[in-house]
């Protein structure tokens, strides 16, 4: 659809809109009081979310908009795998939803806020990677004070489906020096940087080095604490019980060519997924719903 077609079909007057975005990718800008939001058709991907112009969600100053490559930052939607494919390494990262074309479904004015609704259906360039029919829903709810991203996936195919997905997002910080993260102390996790090992730590997560962890059996909701610019995130989570956070820091951040060599100071992902021991089996005819709403405490 062009951008005429999706504002005559899903603008919302004065709170959501249709432009098009960096390399001509159609974005949704849509507001609610002091909260703003930007989504991209690429990937279904939520690009910013401010609150009172102050960025809550990080996009990478280098991110590529060339409607192939899945966007640096924001909320990538990764599935129907989270990470590498577990048997094929031919296989793209993260799976095929971050870098398909989705198609604007519904928007819709709350009573307290502004909803949006995209959508995925398998196709000849989703079954070149993955066999299956599968239908994906993206919905974003954008409110004065939070914003809740929800994806849900449906198996339409004849077999039970193996889901793995996560909602990667990147969250903006001040530094890495002083924001720390609660809420997963003494919870296990699978330390993907140090052979797979399980571990658990009785401690806050502080960020003095390359972080990449699945923490597993958790469905608690994770706060990263920012004093020095005065405020906490939180992220509660439902349909979830594993949560990685991951920061790539000094070496990981200059070998990715969209990704600054300094950007690792200044941001964070804690990713709501189903990963590791949390994969979803689904059945023919069956769902799946994960979601996340990230507010300030
Ligand atoms: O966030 C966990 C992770 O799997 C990391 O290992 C890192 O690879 C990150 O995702 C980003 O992956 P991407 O494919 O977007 O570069």
């Amino acid at each position: 659809m062009s951008i005429d077609e999706l504002n005559a079909s899903f603008a919302i007057s004065d709170h959501l809109t249709w432009v098009e975005g960096p390399g001509g990718l159609p974005i949704a800008r849509a507001n609610f009081g002091h909260a703003e939001t930007e989504i991209s058709l690429h990937g279904a991907h939520v690009l910013s979310f401010k609150i009172d112009g102050e960025p809550i969600i990080w996009l990478s100053k280098e991110a590529v908009f060339n409607g192939k490559k899945a966007i640096r930052g924001g909320v990538p939607v990764c599935w129907p795998w989270f990470a590498d494919h577990p048997t094929d390494a031919d296989k793209p990262a993260h799976g095929v939803a971050r870098t398909s074309e989705w198609r604007a479904l519904k928007t819709e004015q709350l009573d307290d806020g502004i909803a949006l609704e995209l959508g995925l259906t398998d196709s000849e360039q989703t079954r070149e990677v993955w066999d299956h029919a599968f239908e994906l829903r993206l919905s974003v709810e954008l409110k004065a004070d939070s914003l809740t991203v929800t994806l849900t996936s449906t198996n339409i195919d004849s077999i039970p489906l193996e889901f793995g997905c996560a909602l990667h997002t990147y969250f903006a910080i001040s530094g890495v020096h002083s924001a720390y993260i609660s809420g997963l102390e003494n919870v296990g996790y699978i330390d993907s940087i140090d052979n797979d090992q399980r571990k658990v730590l009785a401690d806050a997560i502080h960020i003095d080095r390359e972080v990449d962890r699945i923490y597993t059996q958790t469905e608690s909701a994770v706060l990263i604490h920012d004093p020095d610019w005065d405020r906490t995130i939180r992220i509660d989570k439902t349909g979830s019980a594993s949560t990685v956070v991951w920061n790539p820091w000094i070496d990981k951040a200059a070998r990715m060519s969209d990704f600054g060599d300094d950007e690792y100071l200044g941001m964070v992902c804690v990713e709501t997924t189903n990963a590791a021991d949390d994969v979803r089996t689904v059945a023919a005819g069956e769902s799946h719903t994960i979601s996340q709403t990230i507010s300030l405490a």
